[in-house]
C-alpha cells in the first residue's frame, strides 16, 4: 500500500527570482522581493515553491552556473534573507524547494580555479580532463548544448576539460568520491537549514561515460542517485525531483519506483519534445499534434498508475509559455490558459505552475535579437545565422520557442514594467502588462487565478484527484483531450477542446447522464449531454 506523503496533494510553484520582484529598484528580483509575495502564493494555495538557483555566481546561465553552493548570490541578498525566506514561508505552510545544479559548476567556482591551474591538486580530478588529440584538438567532436564544441582547452595544464553546457560551464567528476562527498555534504547543510527538497537540475547526466560517449542515463547514474538517498536523503522527510531529458516510459521507475530508494518524481520533457521539429529542434517548432502530446502525456499517466510518482508541467523557465505555445494568445487567452489548467491539474502527479502561469503570462513580443538576453538563444542564433540561416526565419523560430518567453518580469499590475521593479528590469517587460497582471486578473469575474485557486485546493481535498488512476479517452481524436480518473465507485470526467474552433461529439453511454460539474471554462452545465458540444478552448469537468 501508499504511504501518503506531504507533495501527494500539494501544488509547487516555480519561482525563477531574477524575475519575479524587485525589492531594491536595481532592474533584477530577489529574495526580498519573493517574500514579499508570499502573500500571493499563500491566497493561490499552493504547497511548496521551487526556487530556481540563487547561489553566488557569474550569471552566465543565470545561475546555473554557480561558484559557491553555501552562499547567496547579492543580487538576490544574503543568507539571512534565505534563512528568513525558508522561516516565512513555512509559517504559510509553503516548503522551499531549492535548485540543486551539480552536473557542472561554475568555471569561477573555486575548484576549477585551483584544478585549471594544476593538474597536481586534489580539484584537478573534480573535472574531466583528457588530453589533446595527436593534432591538439579536442579528444572528440562532441558539442556543447549552448552550441560550440564541448571540450575547452586550458594551457597551463595542457588538457581538454569537458562541458555539456557553456564553457562557464565545467561538468564536475562524479567519479571522484571526495567531490561525490562534497556534494552530499553541502546537501545536508541546506537541508539543515529547513529546506524542503531539491529541484535537480539535468541530474540524468552525472552518471556519464565520456570516453564511451554516454553522457544521458549513463551507466553510474542509479548507483549515484542510490547513494545519494543514503548519505543524504534517507529518513528526512523532503521531496526530491530530478530533471531529465532522457527519460522515457523504458527507464522512469529506475528513478522513482517504490523501492528502488533514489527520487520521488522526474520532470521529463516527451510531451514537451512533441512540439520541436525532429531534426532541427526547438527553434524549428512544428505545429503543434495532439494526438502525439496526447500519447507522451498518457504514457506517463499509466506508468506511474500503480508505482512512482509524477511531476506535472506544461511551462517552466526553458519553455516558452504555455497559453502561446499551444494557443492563440491574442484570441483566446483566457479560456486556454484555463483549460490548459484544468488538463494538468486533474492529471494524477504534482502539478507545478511557473510563475505568471496563473494570469495567462504570454510569451514576449520581441522583433529584434538584441531583445534577447538568453545564451542558449544568442548562441544558437550566432551559429545558424553562420549557417546561413536567415534572422527572420531564426528568430519566427526564437519568437515561439525561446527561454526568454518565461523570463519576462512578472506582471503585477499595471504600474510601469508590471509593477516588478521601480527601475530598468535586466529584461525587457512584455508591452501587454496593463493587460494582462494579477491585480486586473484578480478583479476579473473570470479571473484565471480564481480557476487555479480552485484547482489546487481541490487537490488538497479529493482522494479521487489525487490517488484515482487515469484512463484517457478519445485517444485518437485531433481536436479533444479527454479522461477519466477512478478510484473506487468515484469517477471525474474532464473533457477539453484544444482547438479555436467550436467542437461537437457524441459521448459513449457511459460517459453520459446525471453529474455535477466541478469545474468549468464556460456556462456550468447539471447533466451531461449525449451530444456535447464545447466552445473554443471549452473544458468541462464532472464527477460521475
Ligand atoms: O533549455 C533547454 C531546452 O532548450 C535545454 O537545453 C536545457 O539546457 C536543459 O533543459 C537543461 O536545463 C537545465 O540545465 C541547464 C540550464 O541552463 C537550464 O536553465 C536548466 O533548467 C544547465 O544548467
Ligand atoms: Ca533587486
Amino acid at each position: 500500500e501508499r504511504t501518503e506523503r506531504w507533495w501527494h496533494r500539494a501544488t509547487g510553484y516555480q519561482v525563477y527570482p531574477r524575475s519575479f520582484a524587485d525589492s531594491n529598484g536595481d532592474g533584477m528580483g530577489d529574495i526580498p522581493g519573493v517574500i514579499s509575495k508570499l502573500g500571493h502564493l499563500s491566497d493561490l494555495g499552493i504547497g511548496f515553491i521551487w526556487l530556481s538557483p540563487v547561489y553566488a555566481s557569474p550569471m552566465i546561465d543565470n545561475g546555473y552556473d554557480i561558484a559557491d553552493y553555501r552562499n547567496i548570490a547579492p543580487e538576490f541578498g544574503t543568507l539571512d534573507d534565505m534563512d528568513r525566506l525558508i522561516a516565512e514561508a513555512r509559517e504559510r505552510g509553503i516548503g522551499i524547494v531549492m535548485d540543486l545544479v551539480v552536473n557542472h559548476s561554475s568555471s569561477l567556482h573555486h575548484w576549477f580555479q585551483a584544478a585549471r591551474a594544476a593538474r597536481d591538486c586534489p580539484e584537478h580530478d573534480y573535472y574531466i580532463w583528457r588530453d589533446p588529440a595527436p593534432d591538439g584538438g579536442p579528444p572528440d567532436d562532441a558539442r556543447a548544448a549552448f552550441g560550440g564544441p564541448a571540450w575547452t582547452f586550458v594551457p597551463e595544464v595542457g588538457q581538454y576539460y569537458f562541458h555539456f553546457f557553456s564553457p562557464a560551464q565545467p561538468d564536475l567528476n562524479w567519479q571522484n568520491p571526495a567531490l561525490r562527498a562534497e556534494i552530499h555534504d553541502m546537501m545536508r547543510w541546506w537541508l539543515d537549514r529547513g529546506i524542503a527538497g531539491f529541484r535537480m537540475d539535468v541530474i540524468s547526466l552525472i552518471g556519464k561515460d565520456v570516453d564511451g560517449r554516454i553522457y544521458e542515463e549513463g551507466p553510474y547514474l542509479h548507483p549515484f542517485l542510490q547513494e545519494m538517498h543514503r548519505e543524504v536523503l534517507a529518513g528526512r522527510d523532503v521531496l526530491t525531483i530530478g530533471e531529465s531529458w532522457s527519460v522515457s516510459t523504458d527507464t522512469g521507475l529506475l528513478y522513482c519506483g517504490r523501492d528502488r530508494d533514489e527520487l520521488d518524481m522526474v520532470f521529463e520533457f516527451s510531451h514537451i519534445r512533441e512540439g520541436w521539429h525532429p531534426e532541427l529542434g526547438k527553434f524549428a517548432p512544428k505545429p503543434f499534434d495532439l494526438v502525439a502530446f496526447k500519447r507522451a502525456l498518457f504514457s506517463w499517466q499509466d506508468l506511474t498508475r500503480d508505482d512512482g510518482w509524477h511531476a506535472l508541467f506544461l511551462s517552466n523557465h526553458d519553455l516558452p509559455r504555455q497559453v502561446s505555445f499551444y494557443a492563440d494568445d491574442r484570441t483566446h487567452r483566457r479560456p486556454a490558459a484555463k483549460t490548459l489548467a484544468t488538463v494538468l491539474h486533474l492529471l494524477k502527479g504534482t502539478p507545478f505552475v511557473y510563475q505568471g502561469e496563473e494570469i495567462g503570462m504570454t510569451n514576449a513580443r520581441f522583433e529584434r535579437i538584441d531583445q534577447y538576453r538568453d545564451l542558449e538563444t544568442l548562441n544558437h542564433f550566432e551559429e545558424q545565422i553562420a549557417q546561413g540561416v536567415s534572422p527572420d526565419v531564426f528568430l519566427a523560430g526564437a519568437n515561439r520557442n525561446s527561454r526568454d518567453h518565461s523570463r519576462t518580469p512578472m506582471q503585477w499590475s499595471a504600474a510601469p514594467h508590471g509593477g516588478f521593479t521601480t527601475g530598468t528590469p535586466w529584461i525587457e517587460a512584455n508591452p501587454n502588462f496593463a493587460q494582462v497582471n494579477v491585480e486586473r486578473d484578480m478583479a476579473h469575474p473570470d479571473s484565471i487565478f480564481a480557476h487555479y485557486r480552485r484547482l489546487i485546493a481541490l487537490r488538497k481535498d479529493s482522494d479521487l484527484v489525487t490517488f484515482g488512476h487515469t484512463v484517457q479517452r478519445f485517444d485518437d481524436d485531433p481536436d479533444i483531450l479527454a479522461f477519466e480518473r477512478r478510484l473506487g465507485e468515484e469517477r471525474l470526467l474532464v473533457i477539453a477542446n484544444f482547438t479555436a474552433r467550436p467542437q461537437e461529439r457524441a459521448l459513449p453511454d457511459d460517459l453520459t447522464g446525471p453529474a455535477s460539474c466541478l469545474l468549468c471554462t464556460h456556462a456550468p452545465y447539471n447533466a451531461i449531454p449525449p451530444r456535447l458540444t464545447l466552445a473554443p478552448y471549452e473544458s468541462l469537468a464532472w464527477t460521475l
